[in-house]
Formats: structure tokens, sequence, C-alpha cells
């Protein structure tokens, strides 16, 4: 796309470009917000983001609805043991209480989340994935998908979540259930999760591939 012909493009185009062309950057540099390389460690604001104290809602214009009694999540891939988890099997799991930031590429942070679900370790303790599954892609409902490397996954603050703040997750930010990746910008944390899939290959994800 012409980077100089906004004119006609009317105002949502040109902040989806922008958008686009920021998390494309952002890709690109492969931006880690708490990497041994980022100053942001050791400032809990990374540079060029703002605060916010209401939680804003960001996704591709479409908020799948499911039902808890219909949302499956699947754990495939190269696994030992596969699962398929309704929402009550998920529930009766061993639950995590994480609180964590959120920063989102598109410059806004929001403090102390409290999470409550299950970790990521209880879940690679379950299924058993060999060593050469070192590639961990998210799938939801929307059709999005994001990909992180398994050290990533296995950070002990990464956790899929169906509570925010005490209360059930909410269907625009990605109820029932969806995975949150603290270390990391935040459209790696996929919103209405019904896959993790294992992999020895890596699978760029949407906006990986954007
Ligand atoms: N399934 C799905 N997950 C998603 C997205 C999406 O469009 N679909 N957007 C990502 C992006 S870019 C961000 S910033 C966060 C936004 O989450 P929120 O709407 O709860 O703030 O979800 C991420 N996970
Ligand atoms: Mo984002």
């Amino acid at each position: 796309m012409n980077e100089g012909g906004g004119e006609s493009q009317g105002l949502f185009g040109r902040i989806k470009e922008k958008l686009i062309r920021s998390k494309r950057q952002t890709a690109a540099e492969g931006r880690h917000i708490t990497g041994k390389t980022d100053l942001a460690h050791v400032r809990r604001l990374p540079p060029g983001q703002n605060l916010v104290t209401k939680w804003p809602v960001l996704d591709l214009g479409v908020q799948p609805d499911v039902p808890k009694a219909e949302w499956r999540l699947h754990v495939t891939g190269l696994v030992a043991n596969p699962v398929t988890w309704s929402f009550d099997d998920f529930m009766a799991l061993p639950q995590s209480h994480f609180k964590s930031d959120i920063h989102c590429v598109t410059t806004w942070s929001l403090y102390d989340n409290r999470w409550d679900g299950v970790s990521a370790r209880t879940i690679l303790d379950l299924v058993q994935p060999p060593v050469e599954a070192r590639h961990v892609i998210f799938h939801s409902y929307d059709g999005y998908t994001t990909n992180i490397r398994r050290e990533v996954f296995e950070e002990e603050d990464v956790i899929i979540v169906h509570s925010w703040e005490g209360k059930p997750l909410t269907r625009e930010h990605g109820g029932p259930v969806r995975a949150v990746v603290p270390k990391w910008y935040f459209w790696k944390s996929a919103k209405w999760l019904s896959k993790i899939e294992f992999s020895d290959v890596d699978k760029p994800g949407f906006w990986e591939q954007n």
C-alpha cells in the first residue's frame, strides 16, 4: 500500500494502516518487553507506552460468542498426551493466580491485572511435549493465531485465564478463556482460545505474517 496515499482511504483505513505498520515494525525488531538487551526490564513503563486505567479492547472486529457449555480447549500437536478439555474440565485443573502488567503495541499499558486460570507449567506437566516441540501456536475461535517459542510458554507467569480481577473474563476481552503472556506485547495473548498446538516447526501467526 502507498504510504503517501492516505487522503482517499478515510480515517478508519489510515488508523488500520498505522496499526499494521507499527505492529510490523515491532515484529521486525522482534521487540521483547523485558528482554535482557532492552532497557524496559529496569523501567516498568516501557519507552513510548502510556498508562491507562480502563482496559481497551483490540481485535479483528469479530468477537466470537462461545458459550461456556460449548467451549473446548484442545492441546495437540507434538505432545505425549493430547487432551481436549470442556470448561468444567478446565476449571477442575489445578488453578494458579498471578498479577501482571499488560503492554499493547498500540502504546497503552495497564498495570496489576489479577488473573485466575491454569498456568502454562501445569499444562506442560499434563501433556508432556518432547524436547523437539520448540514452538507453541495459539489458535482462537475468531481464526486468529499467534506463535511463541517454547521457552516463552515455559515462563512462570504464563497463564491460560478464565477470570480477570476475580470476575469471569468478558466476551470482549476473550472469554470464556484466553492466554496471557505477560513479558511480551499483548498480541501474543490470544483471546477466545480454542487450541494450543506444540510443534517442531515455527508457524507465524496473524500479526507475525502481517
Ligand atoms: N483471538 C484474538 N486474540 C487476540 C487478538 C485478536 O484479534 N483475536 N488481538 C490481539 C491484540 S493485538 C491485543 S493488543 C490483545 C487485546 O486484548 P484486549 O482486547 O483484551 O485488550 O489481544 C490479542 N489477542
Ligand atoms: Mo495489540
